[in-house]
């Protein structure tokens, strides 16, 4: 944790501090793989894109309407969304993931810091994030996650985190290549950690794609779905359309 930069470790210290204490959710997913099958069937890589706000890399604030943009990148042909709820860091909330997911009708990822299980219960979503580095007991909060109904998108950064995904039973592995530790991007990293997870589960490429070849590499490299952020908001439906084609 020393390692990580200023950023992450306070977006890391205040994910700690949060406390929820709502009740217990119980969750029907819309399904991620089904989702990214059809869209296989349809022609189109799989595309989970993010609706993000700000970010601790981002120049000032996107002034969007999620609603308007994750209708737009649906449109576009994304089979998934994800939507920051990480409120101090990303300009995220709970509400705007509810109202995107209500608008739309393909499975939505809540993106957050979740460390504790309480804070499961704060936003229905279909699919979680857990990022390995930061959950020490990944066993028990992937168990927690998935009694709620969720489905779990289990993060990693190296090969030992993805043993670690592994161990726990993850069947959706991310492979960020954002570095937390410096907060850089190296599209190396998925090409070389993603080939520790086996076939049978699914890879999503994380983080620094946008442009179309950087699509045809991490294809290449064995991604069955990307996770775009930034190039998705900055861009139009169009450019979705023409990069995952
Ligand atoms: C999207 P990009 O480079 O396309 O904007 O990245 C996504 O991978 C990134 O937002 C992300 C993230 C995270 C954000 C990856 N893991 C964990 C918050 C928390």
């Amino acid at each position: 944790e020393s390692e990580l930069a200023p950023a992450v470790r306070s977006i890391l210290d205040a994910a700690r501090a949060r406390t929820h204490d709502g009740e217990r959710l119980s969750v029907e997913p819309r399904s991620l793989t089904d989702a990214f099958a059809a869209a296989e069937a349809d022609g189109r890589v799989p595309l989970i894109a993010e609706v993000k706000p700000t970010s601790p890399t981002t120049d000032g604030t996107r002034e969007v309407d999620p609603v308007a943009a994750a209708e737009a990148m649906v449109a576009g042909g994304a089979a998934a969304l994800s939507v920051l709820t990480e409120p101090a860091h990303f300009g995220g909330s709970t509400e705007t993931l509810e109202r995107v997911r209500e608008a739309v009708d393909v499975p939505v990822l809540r993106k957050d810091f979740v460390v504790r299980e309480e804070q499961l219960d704060a936003v229905e979503a279909d699919v979680v994030l857990l990022i390995a580095r930061f959950v020490d007991d990944l066993d028990g909060l992937l168990a927690a996650a998935r009694d709620r109904g969720f489905q779990v998108l289990v993060e990693t950064h190296t090969r030992q985190e993805v043993a670690r995904a592994l161990a726990a039973g993850a069947d959706v592995v991310g492979v960020n290549n954002r570095d937390l530790g410096k907060l850089e991007v190296d599209l190396e990293t998925f090409e070389s950690v993603a080939p520790e997870v086996p076939d049978s589960v699914t890879t999503v490429a994380e983080s620094g794609i946008s442009t179309r070849d950087d699509v045809r590499r991490m294809r290449a490299a064995g991604a069955d779905a990307l996770l775009v952020g930034s190039a998705v908001m900055d861009d139009t439906p169009d450019a979705i359309r023409e990069n995952t084609r």
